[in-house]
């Protein structure tokens, strides 16, 4: 009787991990997502046929068998050793459970790694507090979302420029660590179109719950190659340089002051509004910093000069407002660094 209650309810779990509706909560973005939530329909159904029996037998016996009124209070139950039956049959099955698992789980991630290498080249950097994307002909970096055409195989080689984050959009079931000084590679072909979070899945700073706000966008050829377009534009001016390594004497000559200002609204704004120094948004308002008889001081104590600027964009600063980011977190190259303390000078 009690094993015909438990049978009927794991065949009903068993029914609805099969048909649960998972695509409509989470889209299935990219062609092996759907591989992937096989697999996990294949685990929650067996995984909780099992604990059906398990849970419901534990409570069945230890009602059905429970001590009684009447037992003597020092009364033990019957003692029972091995059962070589039972001990061979609860060894195998499981051993062939966890085969049947690993086989199936190694073919499908056999098939995520074998996604094609031809397509799209992304590089995805994880910074604190941020994700920057770098395209094969755009300068710089893509601040903001990142783009990807349907249908078109895509490689994306994850790294990070300070400590390590997570790189995971749940519609496309891949995650992947950003690990500083390493560069990891997935591939996915993205097979639905829409708007899909980005979440950083490692604990990688006070900010690091703000890494869900940026969006992976699957888009038709058309509309990406006019956001491609967009980029490469917004951008032209924008060195393409890799950050600095910290500690290398920065030549403020030369700066150019137009593209530190399209720098600035791609890397700083942020955190720092052009506003007076008292407008704080994470650090205070840069208005006339170098030019601001009410605050002749910079936050580090140094007197506001280019080069004490230059110094702290360099090695950043942490101080009664937070932590100002340096030259690598904040992907600037010494050059970027002269156009900002040139753009910054402009204002007064
Ligand atoms: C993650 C947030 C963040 C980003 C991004 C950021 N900053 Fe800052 N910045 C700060 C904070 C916070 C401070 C103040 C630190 C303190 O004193 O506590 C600061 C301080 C400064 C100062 C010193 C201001 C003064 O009056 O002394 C300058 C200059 C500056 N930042 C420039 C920039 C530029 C240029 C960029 C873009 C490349 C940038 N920052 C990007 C957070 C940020
Ligand atoms: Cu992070």
């Amino acid at each position: 009787m009690v094993t015909a209650v438990l049978a009927v309810l794991a065949v009903a779990a068993i029914v609805f991990c099969y048909t649960f509706p998972l695509e409509r909560y989470l889209p299935a973005a990219i062609v092996t997502a759907r591989q992937v939530d096989e697999l996990i329909r294949f685990m929650s159904a067996t995984g909780s046929a099992l604990y059906i029996f398990v849970a419901g037998y534990l409570v069945y016996f230890a009602i059905a068998f429970r001590a009684k009124a009447s037992d003597a209070p020092d009364a033990i139950g019957v003692q029972i050793h091995d059962n070589r039956k039972l001990e061979f049959w609860w060894t195998v099955i499981p051993l062939l459970f966890v085969l049947v698992l690993s086989i199936v789980s190694v073919r499908i991630w056999y098939e995520i790694l074998l996604e094609p290498e031809n397509g799209l080249v992304v590089e995805a950097i994880g910074h604190q507090f941020y994700f920057s994307f770098r395209y094969p002909q755009i300068n710089g970096e893509v601040t903001d979302e990142m783009h990807v055409p349907l249908n078109v195989p895509v490689t994306l080689n994850l790294t990070s420029a300070d400590v390590i984050h997570g790189f995971w959009v749940p519609a496309m079931r891949l995650k992947n660590d950003t690990v500083p000084g390493l560069v990891t590679t997935i591939r996915f072909t993205p097979r639905l179109a829409g708007r899909y979070p980005i979440i950083c899945t490692q604990f990688c700073g006070v900010e690091h719950s703000e890494m869900d706000k940026q969006v992976l966008v699957i888009e038709d050829k058309a509309s990406f190659d006019r956001w491609y377009k967009g980029w490469q534009q917004k951008n032209a001016r924008v060195s393409n340089a890799l950050p600095g390594a910290s500690g290398q004497a920065i030549s403020l000559q030369g700066g150019d002051a137009a593209a530190g200002k399209a720098l600035f609204s791609q890397k700083c704004t942020a955190c720092h509004k052009l506003a007076p120094f008292n407008q704080t948004l994470v650090g205070p308002g840069l208005e006339a910093v170098l030019h601001d008889p009410a605050h002749p001081d910079l936050v580090n104590g140094k007197a506001a000069n280019p080069a004490d600027v230059a110094s702290i964009l360099e090695n950043g600063y942490t101080g009664s407002m937070g932590a100002m980011p340096s030259a690598s977190s904040n992907g600037l190259s010494p050059q970027d660094i002269a156009n900002l303390v040139a753009f910054l000078n402009t204002l007064k």
